[in-house]
């Protein structure tokens, strides 16, 4: 009798996944960039959105007038609602992974509010899997799309903490870096990232940083404007180099750090080869 086993010829196939010095030869090349014409922008939950028509109409302005000039995939975050949420649901005992999904239909419901201020101009909001596997020809009808800035991760969530730690921030700079995007903006209500919080107790002394490396970030001992997350998956970077922090209430910062002007935080990123 033949033998007949089949062999598969793979580099890969007689060695453990964890040792990094053996998949290195294989897994160490740079990832190819799917989309890397599209400038991906979180817009606040808390920041921007949940401060009705006066902080999100001329928001909505700017970003119609940047479609001629860029292809957009714009995400928004969760917000006071979510924040209630969790506060109901962590009093009942509910399990992270039961709270990251309700929150982020809360960042969902953000996305289709944008998604309908800019149907006019072509703009819809597009569900998650239709961002996973179909966002190319949506862009290529349209000029940007609208999304929830949540990942999808569900009862997957990390039991890490109770609160979900995968959030908007975290959930933009994942598909940015996925997608090997133009770029990311996310969008608030201050300047940039502080010392520590500008609207905290020790406001008056916090400092704007108009550059940081996550070295720099990860020795403050005070809050962040985004998820502590984001810090981290900033560190493994495939792609993306830096984002820019910007305040959304001031006309024309949005617009400018799109137009690649240096107007709020610069954060810069961990991109290096993959191992
Ligand atoms: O519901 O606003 O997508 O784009 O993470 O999952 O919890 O879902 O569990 O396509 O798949 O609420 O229903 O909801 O926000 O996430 O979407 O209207 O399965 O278009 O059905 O990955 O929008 O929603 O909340 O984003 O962030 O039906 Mo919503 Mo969200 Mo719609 Mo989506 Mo989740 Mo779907 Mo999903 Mo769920
Ligand atoms: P979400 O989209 O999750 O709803 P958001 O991105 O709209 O949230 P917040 O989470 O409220 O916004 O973050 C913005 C706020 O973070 C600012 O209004 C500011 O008061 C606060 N903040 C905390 N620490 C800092 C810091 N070091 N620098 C700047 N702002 C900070």
């Amino acid at each position: 009798m033949d033998d007949t086993i089949k062999h598969v010829a793979s580099p890969l196939a007689r060695q453990t996944l964890l040792d990094s010095d053996l998949t290195r030869p294989v897994a160490g090349g740079r990832p190819i960039p799917l989309l890397p014409w599209v400038q991906v922008i979180k817009i606040g939950g808390r920041s921007i959105m949940d401060r009705g028509h006066e902080a999100i109409l001329p928001v909505v302005a700017e970003l119609r007038a940047l479609l001629p000039e860029h292809r957009m995939l714009i995400l928004t975050g969760a917000g006071i609602r979510a924040r209630h949420l969790y506060s109901v649901g962590l009093d009942l005992g509910l399990p992270v992974g039961s709270l990251q999904p309700l929150a982020a239909s809360e960042a969902g419901q953000n996305g289709h509010i944008l998604g309908c201020l800019l149907a006019p101009d072509g703009v819809s909001y597009i569900e998650h899997p239709t961002i996973a596997s179909q966002l190319a020809i949506h862009l290529s009808a349209a000029r940007a799309v609208v999304g929830s800035g949540f990942p999808p991760y569900h009862h997957h969530e990390f039991p890490n903490s109770r609160i979900p730690m995968h959030r908007a921030d975290t959930g933009a700079f994942l598909i940015a870096d996925a997608l090997g995007a133009a770029g990311l903006t996310i969008v608030e209500d201050v300047d940039g990232v502080y010392t520590d919080d500008p609207n905290g107790p020790n406001g008056k002394k916090a400092q704007l940083l108009r550059e940081a490396s996550l070295a720099d970030l990860a020795k403050l001992k005070g809050t962040l404007p985004f998820d502590p997350a984001l810090l981290e998956v900033m560190a493994n970077a495939r792609h993306l180099e830096r984002v820019q922090v910007v305040n959304g209430l001031v006309p024309g910062r949005l617009t400018a750090a799109l137009r690649g002007q240096h107007v709020g935080s610069i954060i810069r990123a961990g991109a290096r080869p993959a191992n």
